[in-house]
């Protein structure tokens, strides 16, 4: 299993506890949620930031080289080493059975595992201008016909969500595998998409202001529709076919 899916596993664990927010959780059930969370740190120790699968200046011109740099550099690796801040702490009060401890470090966990996650993805979504396309006779394009009538229907209803997140948050084109549909959602601040919904993520856009304020100011709608034009539709038909395995 990827560490990306064992991130997941304790970020539904996270979600539990939110519905549940008491003391009266058990430490045994608290111990094998905070393992699953413990157990997704690969085995160097730590969570690292991964690389772009392209250069910096490869989105330009819809997304500068200094966007890129930033948002990579910066706020990914923030939400990295976060993780890994709390992960340690998770891993201390684990181990000293410190009960409250754990609970109060379920928000930051969902918080920068969720980043870590969603950015992980979003760098997989994109691609130099032109270098993928949806094929007409392809997988994903039937299946975005199935559910939405045609693909501009998809891009156009994922885009009017994106743009409509109130504040920082995500839009999402995900699989719905119990009634085999592609729906769109929208997500707050960086709750993952799977672990709060159960829907599998095939593409996310990031509509938090450092995503686009270097190159759009605050014109969120010019951003999304750029982002249209760099998205790699290879990764998500991959992450569709994966779905429904
Ligand atoms: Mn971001």
């Amino acid at each position: 299993m990827s560490s990306k899916n064992v991130v997941n596993i304790g970020l539904k664990a996270v979600k539990h506890f939110q519905h549940s927010k008491s003391s009266k959780i058990p430490f045994a059930d608290l111990k094998k949620s905070s393992s699953a969370y413990l157990s997704s740190v690969p085995s160097g120790g730590k969570h690292i930031l991964p690389d772009l699968p392209y250069d910096y200046d490869a989105l330009e011109p819809c997304i500068s080289a200094e966007t890129m740099t930033l948002h990579h550099k910066k706020h990914h690796n923030t939400y990295v080493t976060n993780l890994n801040v709390g992960l340690e702490k998770l891993d201390s009060f684990v181990s000293s059975g410190n009960v409250s401890g754990i609970i109060g470090l379920q928000d930051a966990l969902r918080f920068n595992g969720g980043g870590h996650l969603n950015h992980t993805l979003f760098w997989e979504n994109l691609c130099p201008k032109g270098s993928t396309e949806l094929k007409s006779d392809g997988l994903f394009a039937k299946e975005i016909e199935k559910s939405f009538g045609s693909v501009e229907n998809m891009k156009s209803q994922l885009s009017t969500a994106s743009v409509g997140v109130q504040g920082s948050g995500w839009g999402w084109l995900g699989y719905n595998g119990k009634n085999g549909k592609l729906e769109i959602c929208t997500r707050s601040n960086q709750d993952p998409l799977e672990a709060t919904t159960g829907l599998t993520p095939i593409i996310g856009i990031d509509v938090w202001e450092h995503a686009y304020y270097v190159d759009y100011r605050n014109v969120r709608p010019d951003y999304v529709k750029a982002i249209w034009d760099v998205l790699n539709w290879d990764v998500a038909e991959k992450r569709l076919i994966d779905a429904k395995k």
